[in-house]
């Protein structure tokens, strides 16, 4: 590897960020011109990231290293210039070199777009894995969708959610390159011929109906103090070459747009996690594209070293699959391997079942992906064909074999779902091909194997394990909380960014009085920032004496936003009954999209904010209750928040929230938890001991016991006072003035809906843990030491040690040497 060269000055910074300014932007008035200087900013970073990039490619290709590649149709990237920096060791000297220019460079990163390629935790987690495995120096292509509109952006009119797109690269994207030699063509659709061979054997011929290209765009992923740069190589779809010229030269213009235009409509908008779009057709079309592109990819950057010699196939390459959104992978191996390499087809599966291992993130029946029969023979018809050919060996060869003429256990396990309609159940694909499946947190990876899979482990014994997820502590914590970092950096010797464990070290001043007052004078500085981006953003007072206690994440009933808002009814009764009631102030801050179609997600936002609306606005309250909710929640937004929460809501019902992420982000920055025993507040309870977390509520065996005995919202709502009269507060006029009823969607799930997240069996045990918590925050000292405690504690949840489980249970990676 190259020797690392003479880190940049400011001045020389300086000189090259105005070079770009003169000769590639040909702006001198930059002043005025904020973006022009934040693209001359990351054109010079790229110079150093271009030639990192080169020497990593260039190592990989002497050392011939195991490749990981990372499907996902999600990565939620957020900004990259303020990343990079840090990453590169270059921020103090962009710093300098911006001040001199005149402008801060904390302004100019105001001026960046999000990438948000993604909707929630699993594409936040994969640009997490992405930052770790350059971090640690792992050979590592992330595989993904050019998406022309991200996650839509989302504006509240009169409280309810609106809607817009996401144009992330309307005027160009710095960041990403494009790369034309590496494009690839896709077919689709058309017929399968049989072809008899003089030996008796028969050849496949997909005469495809349509030919797709895919044209791929770099983004380089900077590793912290490392000395990899890899990529993200981002597919997007275009009218292949075989676009018919005559018949637009004939004057035929609409035809020949049609089919430009849907060639582009493949690659054109994220998917907003939607139940609504279960099952279509473009959102399959998109996830084949997608693993056929980068299928051929991976192939050819094998064959450029092996040729046509498959023998170490399996050594140079690993593929992980992000969830079942790039199951497909796996068909269109066993096709391009059977068809076009003439591999028999046990060769053929031998080979993807070393290859392929799949994650699964959620438990949640309704998103285990299934494809109809039908719909997948018209798109993909050898693809199909191959996927029988899977499931005959599977029933025939594996099940027959345990459970012989079983015909139940068949019907269950087998890969297609028999019904007037046949579906393809992509998650048994995955169990069945791949040779590792986890899970994202120990309970969630238990409730894989026992609820989920019971039979598949029993059938692959030691193919089902976990690895709890973790998140980036460069974007996460030094990145997002400087003085916090500086903090730490005065306390902890070794650079706690790569060695996240070594926080452990601040435990023992945990009831330092000194030390208690630094960090909580960062968090009161935080949080007084984040009051002044309340009041821009939402015109709402807030005071940071006041406990910010916070709730972001995607809105879904089994996160249960509702339940704090019920909660947030209660405690507005209670200082209306009682305008002495003892109580912290406390200031509710959310953030969440809800997904365009869904419905009752929608409703609660609009109750949020309603309910926001009087409170914020009832002198009798006294200031002690606000909630605020903030618009257009994303990456960009959580940096912000997370530094100023005191109190971290991890509410969902036991067994529903695989893992959870924001969890740890937030207990990273000091912030304590409120949560039930799912996911990772499993874990981090663990870790930060049951003094400094507030753990209430069902367990997921008391969920199940509920569930036993036949659930029934009423005896809660007959039995507990407030939650009645919460709930029929619904139904007045109080908070829609001149509109009774307007916000009773809510109560009506809640009774008649059947309650199926089981809020109101949690809601008793979450007020009291809350009365709890009220106290613990009077205590000055306890507070402070249960924060700090949390930072301390968080070692477990660098998403660096969820990359190393990763590679030493199943990637089997070697890093660059030094
Ligand atoms: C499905 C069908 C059609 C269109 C979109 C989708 C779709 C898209 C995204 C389905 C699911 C997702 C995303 C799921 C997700 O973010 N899961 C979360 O993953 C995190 C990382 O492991 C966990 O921490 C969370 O607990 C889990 O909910």
């Amino acid at each position: 590897m190259a020797t690392t060269k003479k880190p940049l000055t400011a001045a020389q910074f300086k000189k090259k960020v105005l070079q770009h300014l003169n000769f590639t932007s040909s702006q001198d008035n930059f002043v005025e011109n904020p973006t022009a200087v934040l693209r001359a900013v990351c054109l010079t970073v790229n110079e150093v990231v271009y030639e990192k990039l080169k020497e990593t490619n260039t190592y990989h290709k002497e050392h011939k290293t195991r490749s990981i590649n990372y499907l996902s149709l999600e990565y939620l990237m957020g900004r990259m210039l303020s990343n990079n920096l840090h990453n590169l060791d270059l921020f103090d000297v962009a710093k300098k070199a911006v001040a001199s220019l005149g402008l801060e460079i904390e302004d100019l990163f105001e001026e960046g777009h999000d990438l948000a390629l993604g909707n929630g935790g699993l594409g936040r987690l994969a640009a997490c894995f992405l930052d770790s495995l350059a971090t640690m120096d792992f050979n590592a292509v992330g595989y993904g969708i050019h998406y022309e509109h991200g996650l839509f952006k989302q504006q509240f009119h009169q409280g309810r959610q609106i809607e817009t797109p996401d144009e992330w690269r309307e005027y160009g994207n710095p960041w990403e390159v494009c790369r034309p030699e590496a494009v690839q063509e896709i077919p689709l659709f058309g017929n399968v011929e049989t072809i008899a061979n003089a030996d008796g054997s028969v050849k496949k011929v997909w005469h495809s109906g349509q030919i797709i290209k895919g044209v791929p765009w770099d983004v380089p992923i900077v590793g912290y103090n490392s000395k990899t740069v890899n990529v993200l190589r981002l597919w997007e779809s275009r009218a292949s070459s075989h676009f018919d010229w005559d018949q637009f030269n004939s004057g035929a213009y609409q035809d020949a747009n049609a089919a430009q235009n849907q060639a582009e409509t493949i690659s054109k908008v994220l998917y907003p996690n939607d139940e609504t779009d279960a099952g279509k057709e473009l959102r399959f079309i998109q996830q084949y594209f997608f693993c056929a592109c980068s299928m051929k990819d991976i192939i050819k950057r094998y064959q450029d070293q092996f040729a046509d010699d498959w023998s170490h196939f399996a050594e140079q390459v690993v593929i992980q699959l992000n969830d079942t959104h790039p199951t497909i992978a796996i068909l269109e191996l066993m096709r391009t391997l059977i068809d076009e390499y003439d591999f028999s087809w046990t060769d053929a599966f031998t080979l993807c079942r070393k290859i392929f291992a799949y994650t699964n993130h959620t438990l949640l029946p309704e998103a285990l992906e299934k494809w109809s029969v039908a719909m997948f023979e018209r798109v993909l018809p050898r693809h199909l064909e191959i996927l029988y050919s899977i499931n005959e060996f599977f029933l025939d060869e594996e099940v027959s074999a345990l459970w012989p003429n079983d015909h139940q256990i068949r019907g269950r396990l087998s890969l297609i779902e028999e019904g007037p309609h046949k579906m393809v159940r992509m998650a048994h694909l995955c169990v069945v091909t791949a040779f590792k499946v986890n899970g994202v947190a120990q309970i969630h990876s238990d409730l894989v194997k026992s609820d989920l899979f019971p039979e598949f482990n029993q059938l692959y014994p030691s193919k089902l394990t976990n690895v709890t997820n973790g998140v980036t502590p460069r974007r996460w914590l030094k990145a997002c909380n400087p003085e916090l970092s500086a903090l730490l950096d005065s306390k902890v010797k070794t650079d706690w960014a790569k060695d996240l464990s070594s926080l452990a070290e601040i435990a023992k001043f945990a009831d330092d009085a000194d030390f208690q007052k630094q960090f909580m004078d960062i968090k009161h500085h935080n949080k007084v920032k984040l009051t002044e981006e309340i009041l821009a953003t939402t015109g709402v007072v807030v005071s940071p004496d006041a406990i910010f206690d916070v709730q972001i994440k995607r809105l879904h009933e089994y996160k249960r936003q509702h339940l704090s808002f019920l909660h947030i009814l209660a405690l507005y009764r209670r200082l209306l009954e009682n305008p002495d009631y003892d109580m912290h102030p406390r200031v509710y801050i959310f953030g969440a999209k809800a997904a365009p179609a869904y419905y009752l997600a929608k409703e609660i936002i609009y109750a949020i904010n309603k309910v926001a609306e009087v409170v914020n606005n009832d002198e009798r309250i006294k200031g002690k209750l606000k909630v605020v909710f903030m618009p257009n929640y994303r990456v960009t937004l959580a940096e912000k928040i997370i530094p100023a929460a005191d109190v971290s809501e991890q509410i969902s019902t036991a067994g529903k929230e695989a893992s959870g992420t924001g969890n740890m982000k937030l207990a990273l920055n000091g912030a304590v938890t409120i949560g039930t025993l799912d996911g990772a507040n499993v874990e981090i309870a663990e870790e930060v001991g049951d003094d400094n977390i507030f753990i209430f509520g069902n367990t997921v065996d008391d969920i199940k016991a509920l569930d036993a005995n036949g659930y029934n919202p009423y005896d809660y709502y007959s039995n507990n006072q407030e939650i009645k009269a919460c709930l029929d507060w619904l139904h007045t006029d109080y908070f829609t003035p001149g509109k009774p009823g307007e916000l009773a969607a809510i109560s009506r799930s809640l009774l008649e809906g059947g309650d199926p997240y089981r809020l109101l069996a949690d809601y008793a045990a979450y007020a009291e843990a809350n009365i709890e918590l009220d106290k613990a925050y009077k205590d000055k000292k306890r507070w402070a030491r249960m924060a700090i405690i949390n930072t301390a504690k968080m070692g477990k949840f660098t998403s660096d040690r969820s990359i190393q489980d990763y590679v030493d249970n199943i990637w089997k990676l070697t890093p660059i040497s030094h």
